[in-house]
């Protein structure tokens, strides 16, 4: 278990280690000035003005580097707390060598994201906006982009914050109805009462539901690529990614692992997985490659189905897989369209004819990808969702007291009995937001960020 001491004044290096224009360096804590000042050969570091000067060594009196310090004073800097950011130039050696008298004149070395603990815990945001401080850096997306800048406006925390209201709208109720004897007061109708729980539980359990639409968004759409041996499936991934990644051979049985390989459409991440072609057969390695297609299928957020358009015949296997997977999105490909263009009419289910090699008609199959995947989890560009599993598990802990809240109300148990589950109820959804916190819940969050955040 750590333990940090939040009146030590924190520094490190902010930026990407490496060759580049700039670094940054951050100190912040009640010292920071003092620090900057013993470093920096400049008199006046002026809240949020720019000064250019030189930085040495204080000890030696050796110039370090030509720098550009900005001073913000407490409250009104990123942690909260007096920071200065000094930017002086990249690579291994410059900054470093500034951090360095910064641990020489009292500062201690920053753990990761302990900016953004401080920030945090001064108050300048919450749990939910910390998390997505760390969701915007490792964005890899505009859709996880846009949806960590949701989240760090606060979309998200005001959507947790109405159900807190909900809540504590029926606590107060019992509460009310405790103090006051049944004479001053006419109780609440015990089925509104049900009513009210019931409400609540279901706006808690539909943000937990947005977890996948978050997760999409953010690590991108697991994308199976699937069908029978020889259809055309690595010929379909390496023509999306436009590159000769996988094997390709016009014997049936070629893949047998299963390729993953990302890619971005219109500011969507999708996850291309090839697997290996399904058929019953007593090759040992194919029916291993045969079991992990079914796993990356089974997992998937949509399912391409290639089928093979010099064969139409037989769509029995086809028939058959997509009946199998009705929960999931699925489209079926008719590749190999340059041998035949002729496409089996099909009910109920999405297909269009591509070819992989020629290519054809990728860009319609990228856009219906993306289309089936908005609809399917709801991805507009507005809307928000929770992204992580401890979000999703605190909102689940919280549904779940309100469903014994309403058995007890159901059952004819007293208000002080009902109001312990809906205390569990407003602690779990407080838990989201950080009002309440353990330390073990914030070493686990913000160990997972980048020193100098
Ligand atoms: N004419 C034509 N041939 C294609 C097309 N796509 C794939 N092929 C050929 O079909 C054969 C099989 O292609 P693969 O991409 O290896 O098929 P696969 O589905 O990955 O096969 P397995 O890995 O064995 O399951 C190769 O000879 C490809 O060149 C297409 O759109 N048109
Ligand atoms: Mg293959």
């Amino acid at each position: 278990m750590q333990h940090f001491d939040h009146h030590d004044t924190i520094a490190a290096i902010s930026t990407a280690t490496g060759l580049g224009g700039i670094a940054v360096l951050r100190i912040s804590g009640t010292r920071a000035r003092d620090i900057a000042l013993k470093i920096l050969d400049t008199e006046k570091l002026k809240a949020r003005y720019a000064q250019f000067c030189r930085a040495r060594d204080p000890q030696s009196g050796e110039v370090l580097d030509n720098v550009v310090a900005v001073y913000f004073q407490a409250p009104a800097s990123y942690t909260g707390e007096d920071t200065v950011e000094i930017s002086c130039h990249g690579g291994y050696a410059a900054a470093p060598s500034i951090l360095s008298c910064c641990y020489d004149q009292g500062a201690r070395a920053a753990q990761p994201g302990e900016f953004t603990r401080r920030a945090f815990i001064n108050g300048k945001m919450d749990l939910l906006q910390a998390e997505a401080v760390a969701d915007l850096i490792h964005a890899v997306s505009d859709s996880g982009r846009k949806l960590a800048n949701r989240i760090l406006a606060g979309k998200l925390s005001d959507k947790v914050r109405a159900l807190h209201h909900e809540l504590l709208d029926i606590a107060s109720i019992l509460e009310l109805e405790l103090d006051f004897s049944e004479q001053e007061i006419a109780a609440m109708d015990r089925k509104d009462l049900q009513n009210s729980i019931a409400n609540a539980k279901t706006h808690i359990a539909e943000l937990a539901a947005t977890y996948d639409s978050g997760r999409i968004l953010r690590e991108g759409a697991l994308v199976a690529i699937a069908g029978r041996p020889n259809t055309g499936k690595s010929s379909l991934l390496n023509a999306l990614l436009q590159e000769e990644r996988a094997i390709i051979s016009p014997i049936p049985g070629t893949t047998r692992d299963t390729i993953e390989e990302s890619f971005l459409h219109r500011g969507m991440l999708f996850r291309l997985v090839d697997t290996a072609g399904l058929r019953d057969t007593e090759d040992p390695l194919e029916r291993i490659g045969n079991s992990r297609a079914r796993r990356v299928i089974s997992e998937a957020d949509l399912i391409l189905l290639l089928a093979d358009l010099s064969r139409p015949d037989d769509l029995a296997f086809e028939i058959q897989f997509i009946e199998e997977h009705k929960k999931t999105p699925l489209i079926l490909v008719f590749n190999k369209y340059d041998l035949n263009p002729r496409i089996p009419e099909m009910k109920d289910i999405r297909y269009l004819g591509i070819s992989a090699t020629r290519p054809q008609n990728l860009d319609i199959l990228l856009d219906t990808m993306l289309e089936m995947l908005q609809k399917h989890f709801r991805l507009d560009g507005e809307s928000v969702s929770i992204s992580r599993d401890r979000q999703r598990r605190a909102l689940l802990l919280s549904a779940e007291a309100l469903k014994r809240a309403k058995e007890a109300v159901k059952k004819g148990y007293s208000n002080e009995f009902i109001a312990l589950d809906i205390r569990e109820a407003v602690d779990a959804l407080e838990s989201i937001t950080g009002e309440t916190r353990s330390e073990d819940v914030l070493n686990h969050i913000f160990n997972r960020f980048c020193i100098g955040k």
